[in-house]
């Protein structure tokens, strides 16, 4: 399968990993980029040194290309920054802001940049200043969230730019990606279906987690301090919203979070920390590997645009 997206990207399958922070290691990224898709690293909050190893130890897993997500809310984001450009990594996704800044850096040192945005604002000025596509991220995601969803975004987005545009959130299987190309997607950005990978090291209580959730189980905080986050519903996100309702301000809601999504991750506390997750882990039921999602997602998606043209002749 041939779009703009696996030229650019030199990949097999039009599937990007979402740059998850604490999931998104080495392993992970290795095994979604050595089944054909495009691995990421996700630097989250972590220092420039710690993913430059997770970046060694992917290039010992594949040969094939693999991206690092830089969140740009974090304080190391400056020095990660540089040190992709150093490492000379194949492509960077950026997150949580505007990368600007760093763009000619990256181009430069022969980066593809591929910047996610969550408004058409945003998809036009990262055109301007060089990016190679954009991921339209719609607010079905997990994570940190913008306001529009991928159904309504991702069109607008496509009608704004020239540049290919990647389709993420709410994408959890074959229907997805075909719908998103109807939308004029050139590749998807899957982040939820693979925390249950074999490949993906959260906790076992995280994927549990993942695979009990059903479809209203995802809730929003922070929209009151202008930081919306997608997680499942627990203690945690009932406790906060219940602070959000009284009007409590930024510092004391941070309190509920600081370390929690590590302390979800890594320690398998679903019950208080944060248990990132987008819209279709109500979908998500069964552990595969990368690679048998990866084929199963694109044999749906041939199925049901098949299934289409027979409907519209
Ligand atoms: O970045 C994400 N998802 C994330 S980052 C993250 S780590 C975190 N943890 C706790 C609190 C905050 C962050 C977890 N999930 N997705 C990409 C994304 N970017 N979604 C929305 C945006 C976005 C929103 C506004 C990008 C740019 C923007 O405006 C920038 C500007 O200057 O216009």
């Amino acid at each position: 399968m041939k779009t703009r997206i696996t030229e650019l990207l030199q990949i097999e399958y039009p599937i990007i990993e979402g740059g998850m922070a604490w999931v998104a290691e080495h392993n992970l990224a290795g095994a979604v980029s050595a089944a054909g898709g495009l691995g990421i690293i996700a630097a989250g909050s972590a220092p420039a040194e710690v993913i430059r190893k997770e970046i060694h130890m992917t290039r010992e897993l594949t040969d094939k290309p693999f991206g690092v997500n830089i969140m740009l809310l974090s304080p190391a984001a400056p020095e990660v920054a540089q040190m992709v450009a150093e490492e000379k990594v194949a492509v960077v996704t950026t997150g949580a802001g505007n990368p600007e800044g760093y763009m000619q850096m990256w181009k430069a040192a022969g980066i593809k940049v591929i910047p996610v945005v969550a408004s058409t604002a945003l998809a036009k000025r990262m055109e301007k200043y060089g990016a190679d596509a954009v991921v339209a991220e719609g607010c079905e995601s997990g994570g940190h969230i913008g306001e529009m969803t991928t159904m309504a975004l991702v069109p607008q987005v496509c009608d704004a730019v020239s540049i290919p545009v990647i389709a993420a959130g709410g994408i959890g299987d074959g229907r997805g990606l075909a719908a998103a190309f109807l939308l004029g997607a050139e590749a998807v950005q899957i982040g939820t279906r693979f925390l249950v990978a074999d490949e993906c090291i959260v906790h076992e209580n995280y994927k549990e987690r993942v695979m009990k959730a059903r479809d209203i189980d995802s809730v929003v905080t922070g929209r009151s301090h202008g930081h919306p986050v997608r997680s499942l519903r627990n203690t945690m996100t009932r406790e906060y919203m219940k602070l959000e309702n009284e009007g409590k301000g930024f510092e004391e809601l941070e309190k509920l979070t600081i370390g929690s999504l590590r302390n979800a991750v890594m320690e398998g506390d679903v019950a208080n920390g944060t248990v990132m997750a987008g819209q279709v882990a109500g979908l998500i039921t069964k552990r595969q590997s990368c690679a048998e999602i990866i084929h199963e997602i694109m044999a749906q998606a041939q199925e049901r645009l098949a299934g289409c043209v027979e409907v519209f002749r």
